[in-house]
């Protein structure tokens, strides 16, 4: 079996204060967790917002992972850019709670000799799961070291064979203003979009993302399925992905169109290239006092540097 409950709840996470502010929600929330209830659990021993994350998941290690110290759950899972939810960075653990991940569905289709819908499971089971250890640089300034579970996206390209018009990867969030409050808000062009260029798509530190430390993702991080790229921007790395397009041209991305001036679609990581209302020169590492210097392409230009050979990376910023 590829994936089996967790048996109890990790003690490194800690339920943040403002999930006990507000009881009515508390209970509505407490009822999907009928395990815990039958134990006669009352608020205190509620188990946090990561309880929807408690399906373990079996892993191989990579060797594309850094060794630097990891960034705690607590953190990863408490300060979230996830604008479906809320635009306050600490809102998404509390508002995504009741998200329903499950069943879920992924349609990968364009310009590919097997269209086909995926349900979740099948979609896991393509490859053997890795623990990635990946820095993560918000274009806001901010950085996580986050051990993320997944397979590479290439996995799921070869799998479903693109013909020779298949130059771009286009990938859909789902839209459900019904669970995601930020949606019935204006404040993206919803449903949010992604895109990368073929080649970026097969390099193998694209990460199809099904998991974190070891389990499946929390609510707030993307679950059940997000991509992830390192030596880009956060953003890029697209959140609960109901939708995989094998398009000709590049496709629109949601802040590229948002801004075009200040999001661009390639989004690598370069301290050379000031974002137009601040520096990229420098981060903030999550849980460290002092700002460190940031990276070019976040520090895996080994990688993916010939990607961008010849191309001017101020113009395609
Ligand atoms: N669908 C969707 N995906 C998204 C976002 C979002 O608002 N909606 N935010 C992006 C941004 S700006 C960042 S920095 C990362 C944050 O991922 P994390 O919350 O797991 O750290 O998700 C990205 N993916
Ligand atoms: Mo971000």
């Amino acid at each position: 079996m590829l994936i089996k409950k967790a048996a109890d709840i990790p003690s490194s996470e800690i339920t943040p204060k403002s999930l006990y502010l507000d009881r009515r929600k508390f209970i509505s929330g407490a009822t999907i967790f009928g395990a815990a209830l039958a134990t006669g659990a009352c608020e205190m021993a509620r188990p946090s917002q990561t309880v929807e994350a408690n399906t373990k998941l079996s892993t191989v290690k990579s060797s594309f992972s850094t060794d630097e110290k990891l960034t705690p759950l607590k953190d990863i899972s408490n300060y979230n850019n996830f604008y479906e939810f809320s635009v306050d960075k600490y809102g998404p653990a509390d508002l995504a709670r009741n998200f329903k991940t499950s069943p879920w569905k992924v349609q990968v289709t364009g310009a590919v000799a097997q269209k086909k819908t995926y349900d979740l499971d099948e979609l896991m089971k393509l490859a053997s799961l890795e623990e990635r250890i990946y820095r993560m640089r918000c274009v806001e300034g901010w950085s996580m070291v986050i051990p993320w579970v997944g397979f590479p996206l290439s996995k799921l390209i070869d799998q479903v064979q693109p013909t020779s018009k298949a130059k771009y990867v286009a990938f859909t969030s789902v839209y459900r203003p019904s669970e995601m409050p930020g949606q019935r808000s204006n404040v993206l062009d919803w449903p949010y979009t992604e895109g990368l260029r073929m080649d970026e798509a097969m390099n193998p530190l694209t990460l199809l993302t099904f998991g974190m430390y070891g389990e499946t993702l929390p609510n707030q991080d993307g679950a059940p399925v997000r991509i992830v790229v390192p030596w880009k921007y956060g953003f890029k790395g697209i959140k609960s992905i109901v939708k995989i397009d094998f398009v000709g041209h590049e496709p629109a991305t949601a802040w590229n169109k948002a801004a075009p001036n200040e999001y661009g679609f390639y989004s690598n990581v370069n301290p050379n290239v000031d974002h137009p209302r601040w520096s990229q020169a420098t981060e903030r590492r999550i849980g460290e006092f002092l700002k460190r210097k940031t990276l070019m392409f976040n520090g895996y230009g080994d990688q993916v540097a010939s990607l961008y050979s010849g191309m001017d990376l101020k113009k395609y910023f």
